[in-house]
């Protein structure tokens, strides 16, 4: 902490916002002229080297988060996900683990975009009185960073400004950022009949490995010959999962780890990561000389900060064409969600399974999944999913790009330990039902934790790569960037599936929709980056280019 004369004390704030050792604040970390920050769907992320004042502001707002709760403890992760390395962000965490409280959302961007202290401190009044937060409450945030050059930095800059509000800190360090949701829970819940785990990262471990070999140690397993190749997108995931393994013994998991570089400049999401497999749809770059291929053999890929995961394999060798298969967050969450509906019925009780999805999940997916279980619809962005998915007693949510978990409510996890089972097959499906709760994240999307609930499904069904590949064909589909002059004039409804302005342009979406046969397709501005994206999907792989060009070309025109 650079800044003179920083209380410590919350008591010393009775008063009011400690003035003076702001406007020391807002002057070691002055905020970049000529930029407009927001804070989106994910926090605030753009290059690294312009985020110090992001930083030292949102860190004040986070302190005061942690009041309005009571002095519950709150957190801040500095991440910029599966974007290029020079990027990085802030984003924060609630008390229960979950994003932050969305009304919040709008203090972010205008605390992070005041151009003088005094501006600052009265968006951080109003705050105050909007919330009827009480100064004198203490505040404790906990904080961490992936690997990013520009994190160390970045921290600093987030002790500041939590030292200005004299809020306890733990400084968690490097962390995935679904570790950093995990000790936010585990700390507010320690000691609780809801303790959620051991609020250390080791902690997080022994959650994870012995949930998991709870529910794989009388299965034989369907992939650990040959291993499970895993991307790490040469980020924090890495060490995470080779600290992972070492909870795990070899005969239950056996993994080979790629991409593991999280030291050499400029790798980072470089040519892998969920990311780039997902959009590319195609291996990590220079995987089909850098692994010897077996048939039938399982990859996934985590993002840069292990939030998100995708699967796939290949049908035939590296290289030959359409050999490529991938199994995304949609074919995830049907994976899930049938086991899991399957479980309950199996042991014999009333519990709502239902999945969440967004307009990108794929049209064969949604079909499949809602001869199961219910489907909900919501707008992209994981704040979003999370909160419809707490309304079933199980809610399983992915987003296609690979994020997403099951939650499970307090009264699903109560009826898997309080009924008498009918059965010893119900007995099991308690058992594993009990063991699927530990070992999911729910807090938040987790590749670790995502990578073994899959192999824990794939072993109890006996599942090879085409099984599952085989639950549903996906339809071709295409997603475009379009560049505009003002995205945010493109407004949606209906869960983003519709446009109502610019006005008139939905029409035309739907005239041209309504030539190609089964299609569909839909418009929405990017919450991360300054475009407007199109999405197309149709029945027949050969009209999906021409599609995807005529909606991308209205919405170019509506632009002139
Ligand atoms: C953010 C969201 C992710 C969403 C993506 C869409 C969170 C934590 N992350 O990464 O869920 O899929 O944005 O990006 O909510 P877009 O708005 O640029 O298409
Ligand atoms: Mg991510």
């Amino acid at each position: 902490m650079s800044l003179p004369g920083a209380i410590s004390s919350a008591a010393a704030m009775a008063d009011g916002l400690p003035v003076q050792i702001i406007e020391e604040g807002v002057k070691e970390y002055p905020k970049p002229e000529n930029i407009t920050f927001t804070y989106g769907t994910a926090g605030v992320r753009t290059k690294g080297a312009v985020l110090e004042s992001v930083c030292y502001r949102i860190a004040l707002i986070s302190a005061l988060r942690s009041k309005r709760l009571g002095g519950k403890t709150v957190g801040l992760m500095v991440t910029a996900s599966h974007n290029p390395e020079e990027d990085n962000g802030l984003k924060a965490v609630d008390s229960r683990g979950e994003m932050l409280e969305a009304s919040w959302e709008a203090y972010c961007t205008q605390a992070v975009n005041a151009s003088t202290a005094q501006e600052l401190v009265s968006v951080l009044e109003n705050l105050i009185s909007a919330n009827k937060i009480n100064l004198s409450t203490p505040a404790s945030v906990v904080y961490a960073h992936d690997t990013r050059p520009t994190s160390t930095m970045l921290i600093k800059a987030v002790a500041a400004g939590l030292a200005t509000m004299g809020a306890h800190i733990t400084d968690a360090g490097l962390k995935t950022t679904p570790q950093l949701h995990y000790l936010v829970k585990a700390l507010n819940t320690q000691g609780t009949e809801d303790a959620y785990g051991e609020p250390t990262e080791e902690g997080y471990y022994k959650k994870l490995s012995s949930a998991y070999l709870k529910l794989v140690a009388d299965k034989t397993s369907a992939t650990a010959t040959p291993p499970l190749i895993v991307d790490c997108a040469n980020g924090v995931g890495a060490p995470a999962l080779l600290s992972l393994l070492k909870h795990i013994p070899e005969k239950h998991l056996t993994i080979k780890a790629m991409r593991t570089d999280t030291k050499t400049p400029g790798v980072l999401n470089n040519g892998c990561g969920a990311d780039y497999v997902k959009s590319n749809q195609r291996l990590p770059a220079g995987y089909e000389k850098d692994i010897s291929y077996v048939p039938g053999q399982w990859m996934c890929s985590f993002d840069g900060d292990a939030d998100r995961i995708v699967y796939y394999y290949l049908r035939g060798p590296p290289g030959q064409k359409d050999s490529f298969r991938l199994l995304d967050g949609d074919k995830i969450a049907s994976l899930a969600a049938d086991y899991i509906s399957e479980l309950v019925k199996k042991a014999g009780i009333e519990l709502q399974v239902g999945c969440v999805q967004t307009a990108y999940a794929n049209g064969s997916s949604t079909k499949y999944l809602k001869q199961r279980v219910p489907v909900t619809c919501t707008p992209t962005g994981v704040k979003y999913l999370h909160h419809a998915a707490e309304r079933y007693d199980i809610g399983v949510y992915f987003e296609a790009n690979g994020h997403g978990t099951v939650l499970f409510s307090t009264s699903a996890q109560r009826a898997f330990k309080e009924t008498s089972p009918a059965s010893p097959a119900a007995e099991d499906a308690l058992h594993q039902l009990t063991a699927l709760a530990e070992l999911i994240n729910q807090t938040v999307g987790d590749a670790l934790s995502d990578m073994l609930l899959v192999e824990v499904i794939l072993r109890a069904r006996q599942w090879g790569p085409e099984a599952w590949d085989g639950a549903y064909e996906d339809l071709p589909n295409k997603l475009l960037k379009v560049n505009v002059k003002d995205r945010f004039i493109f407004k949606t409804e209906d869960a983003e599936r519709r446009l109502v302005s610019p006005p008139g342009l939905q029409e035309k979406i739907d005239e041209v929709v309504g030539k190609y046969k089964d299609a569909r397709s839909f418009v929405r501005p990017s919450g991360t980056e300054d475009c407007v994206r199109v999405y197309a999907e149709t029945s027949l792989a050969g009209e999906l280019d021409s599609l995807a060009k005529a909606v991308a070309k209205l919405v170019q025109d509506s632009d002139a």
